[in-house]
């Protein structure tokens, strides 16, 4: 209802390259809100804790090998099994900081060769993030960072591919943050885009779907 509306959290999405900082920057813009108050979580997608999370991970690690449509259906689910949560924590007022979202999902499957509008298909009804900050850093950089481990993707020639889908997929609307700075500087940077994004859904600003 209306009362619940006024007080809604923020629904806000990281993204960005493997290891551009999107999971030391989303628990400290989470303790960042608390500090001022603010009820908010972390969340991340995959969420591994699921039994689809877990086809996921097992994927991931190299441990199975899936049609590249069927992972990508499978990280789609994984987001649709947590849409009801989502949304009664918005409701109730959570702000929910996301480590990566549906744009994730496009951005890796159509670097593959998966067509764009039919990777995007799935994703629409998904709740719409009220804010998408993107980490920006050119690839090259992002895999001297305390180097790729052994998962599927984390090689620099696929990460390439990766942030060219980015650049297809993100709108005006996306905040972009120059994520090569120290660790502080882009946390400074974001904490302010946050707070008034958190702010300006409390004031009521309505929860809208994907894919407009
Ligand atoms: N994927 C998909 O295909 N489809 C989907 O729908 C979704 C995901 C949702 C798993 O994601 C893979 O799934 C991912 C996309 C795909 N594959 N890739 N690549 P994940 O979330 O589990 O993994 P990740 O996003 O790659 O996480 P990450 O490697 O942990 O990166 P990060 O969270 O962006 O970075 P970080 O852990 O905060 O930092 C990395 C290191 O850099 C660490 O040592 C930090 O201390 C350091 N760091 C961070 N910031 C700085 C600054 N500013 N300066 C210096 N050093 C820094």
């Amino acid at each position: 209802g209306a009362c619940n509306n006024e007080s809604r959290g923020a629904l806000i999405v990281l993204e960005g390259l493997d290891r551009c900082g999107k999971t030391s920057q989303s628990s400290r813009l989470v303790s960042y809100l608390e500090g001022l108050g603010h009820s908010a979580e972390l969340w991340r997608f995959p969420d591994r804790t699921t039994s689809v999370g877990q086809m996921i991970s097992a994927y991931l690690l190299n441990q199975s090998e899936l049609d590249d449509r069927t992972i990508h259906l499978l990280f789609s689910a994984n987001r649709w099994e947590k849409r009801s949560m989502m949304e009664t924590k918005l409701k109730a007022g959570t702000t929910l900081i996301v480590d990566r979202y549906s744009y994730s999902g496009v951005a890796f499957s159509s670097a593959k060769g998966v067509d764009l509008e039919w990777c995007k298909a799935p994703e629409i009804g998904l709740l719409a993030p009220d804010l998408v900050l993107y980490l920006d850093m050119p690839p090259e950089k992002a895999s001297e960072r305390g180097g790729y481990g052994d998962e599927r993707y984390e090689h620099l020639e696929f990460q390439k591919k990766v942030a060219q889908c980015y650049q297809i997929l993100c709108d005006p609307s996306w905040k972009m943050v120059d994520a090569c700075q120290p660790i502080e500087d882009v946390q400074k940077q974001l904490q302010k885009i946050v707070l008034d994004n958190v702010l300006a859904c409390r004031k009521g600003k309505p929860l809208s779907l994907l894919w407009s």
